[in-house]
């Protein structure tokens, strides 16, 4: 009940940064949900996605975040900031609960917004239940949407699913990059996924960068595009300016 009125209200999207390494620019943003609630404070983003699962309002989180998206789509001039995307979670059971192409297209056409500007990450997981998810990741690439799968790596090793779908980015899970300039195992791990991403023509995103160190290593390694920490939390729209100030 509170969830449901929190979607037209409290509920808020926050956006991290994704950062090109060789040039310092901005290339996209993950929508990431946060509420806090007036009395439990603040409700983790799993606990969310779950509560709107079972309450029948995992269409509508979707829609808000989605929403949320494309207002910072719009704003990106005002902000001074080039074009780039803006990413978008969906859980594996989301894909049984709605129509998500429909719902993404609602929104981005009452907002007037390229759907390539959008770059939907779903996780190994949602692939490999190829019957229900199947027909809704065709839909979302006929759509025009972008596909990002989500820690990739860390799922289902599987390579498989990789073909016949059309992947735009893989997104480094964090285990691979936490520590790497002192670990060889996992710059090797990474070295051979900047490699196939290569090879395949999809973006390498490097999650979870929290030290310069890493950072480095990333760049060293030909990892094109990174996210953590390192450059910059998850926040608020109205913290943006700030953060693009504090950058240059
Ligand atoms: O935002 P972190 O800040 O805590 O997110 C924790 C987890 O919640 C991540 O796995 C992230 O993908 C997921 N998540 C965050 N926002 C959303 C959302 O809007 N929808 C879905 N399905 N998952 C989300
Ligand atoms: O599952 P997914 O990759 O969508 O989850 C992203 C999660 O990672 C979010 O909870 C986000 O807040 C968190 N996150 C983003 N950057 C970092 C980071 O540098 N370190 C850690 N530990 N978590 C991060
Ligand atoms: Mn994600
Ligand atoms: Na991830």
């Amino acid at each position: 009940h509170d969830l449901a009125e929190a979607l037209d209200g409290a509920l808020e999207a926050w956006f991290q940064p994704q950062v090109q390494l060789a040039t310092g620019t901005v290339v996209g943003f993950e929508a990431l949900v946060r509420w806090r609630h007036p009395v439990l404070g603040p409700i983790s983003p799993p606990e969310i996605v779950a509560a709107a699962q079972s309450a029948n309002l995992a269409d509508r989180l979707t829609a808000t975040i989605a929403a949320a998206g494309c207002r910072l789509l719009n704003d990106l001039p005002g902000l001074g900031l080039p074009q780039a995307t803006v990413a978008i979670n969906v859980s594996p059971r989301e894909f049984e609960l709605y129509d998500v192409a429909d719902v993404l297209n609602r929104v981005t056409r009452a907002h007037g917004i390229d759907p390539a500007l959008f770059e939907i990450e779903i996780t190994e997981e949602a692939i490999l239940d190829a019957l229900v998810s199947g027909p809704q990741l065709k839909q979302i690439e006929r759509s025009g949407y972008k596909l990002a799968v989500d820690d990739f790596g860390a799922g289902h090793s599987s390579l498989a699913y990789l073909v016949g779908l059309k992947v735009d980015q893989l997104k480094l899970d964090r285990r691979f990059v936490t520590g790497i300039e002192t670990s060889r195992q996992n710059q090797e791990i990474v070295g051979a996924m900047i490699g196939l991403g290569r090879a395949l023509s999809m973006d390498v995103v490097a999650e979870g960068v929290e030290t310069k160190d890493e950072a480095e290593t990333l760049a060293a390694l030909g990892c094109s595009i990174v996210q953590g920490y390192f450059l910059g939390r998850p926040m608020p729209v109205e913290r943006l300016p700030h953060w693009i100030e504090e950058k240059r």
